[in-house]
């Protein structure tokens, strides 16, 4: 299932820089974006993760975050998740990126992450950026207001909107420099996340995709693992001689 020059590399610490996707928390129910499963009341992402969504209808828009972090309450990391948390503690040049805003990633134990796209459970006001740490709405609640009087939205990225600038810095840093990048469960058509594998390979990294289905980057890839992400991490670990 895995090639030799994948396992002989894995023996020789390499740098290593992963970027996970949506797919990496499906297994612990968590819905992708695209796909039949990303649909949430006939709302695709594109109609929902924008600036322009949130001003026209911020009740809708905030109700779809509630939803999320609802389930996210109530689920657990998978063994992807911890398959990648040991990785780090194994690798002494490891690098976590992720699209997702889910904090699975921390609640299996990983420490040095890179949120591309922020974070679900936080929020700030749209007028003097202040931070909010928790917001729990329920559709027909009034809309939370800051203290200033600017409205309150999800700590995350929108389309059309900068990624945070230094953490995206230091993520295409450690994808410029690594030895050996993994794409795991996402499309990879979101940019400019979906540059960092290509930025890998292009400096001569090995370029290893794990997904259910191919995607845009497979051809680029130098070994496309086809399955699940839980199920094959974990196998990956084991056949390389890393502890799971
Ligand atoms: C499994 C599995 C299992 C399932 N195991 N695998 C035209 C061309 C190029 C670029 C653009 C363009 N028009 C606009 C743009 C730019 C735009 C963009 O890239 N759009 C593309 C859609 C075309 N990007 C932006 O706007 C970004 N900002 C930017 O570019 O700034 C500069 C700028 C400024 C001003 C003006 C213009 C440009 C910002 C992007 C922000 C994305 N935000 C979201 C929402 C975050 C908050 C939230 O969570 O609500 O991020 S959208 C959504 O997509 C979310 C995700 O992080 C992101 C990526 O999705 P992901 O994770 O890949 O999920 P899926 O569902 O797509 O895929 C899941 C995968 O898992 C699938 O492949 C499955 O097969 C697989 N899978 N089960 C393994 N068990
Ligand atoms: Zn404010």
């Amino acid at each position: 299932m895995f090639s030799e020059t994948l396992i002989e590399l894995l023996k020789k610490d390499p740098k290593i820089c992963v970027l996970t996707g949506a797919g990496v928390s499906a297994e612990s129910g968590v819905p992708t974006f695209r796909g039949e499963n990303g649909i949430w009341k006939k709302f695709r992402a594109e109609e929902l993760a924008t600036v322009d969504a949130f001003m026209s209808n911020p009740d809708l828009v905030l109700a779809w975050y509630q939803h999320r972090r609802d389930i996210i309450d109530n689920i657990e990391p998978n063994p992807g998740h911890y398959a990648l948390a040991k990785m780090e503690k194994n690798f002494s040049d490891f690098c976590l990126v992720t699209q997702n805003v889910d904090n699975l990633h921390e609640n299996a134990g990983s420490k040095y992450i890179l949120e591309v796209h922020g974070n679900i459970m936080k929020n700030k006001c749209m007028n003097c950026n202040k931070p909010v740490e928790r917001l729990d709405f329920k559709e027909g609640d009034e809309l939370p207001e800051c203290e200033c009087g600017g409205m309150i939205r999800p700590d995350v990225v929108w389309f059309g909107e900068m990624l945070p600038q230094d953490v995206f810095e230091e993520a295409n840093r450690k994808a410029f420099q690594c030895d050996l990048f993994f794409s795991i469960g996402t499309s990879a058509i979101v940019y400019p996340a979906a540059a960092l594998p290509i930025t890998a390979k292009q400096r001569g990294a090995y370029l290893v995709e794990i997904n259910v289905t191919e995607t845009e980057l497979s051809t680029l890839a130098d070994e496309v693992l086809l399955g699940p992400s839980g199920e094959i991490l974990p196998k990956l670990l084991m056949t390389a001689g890393i502890d799971v």
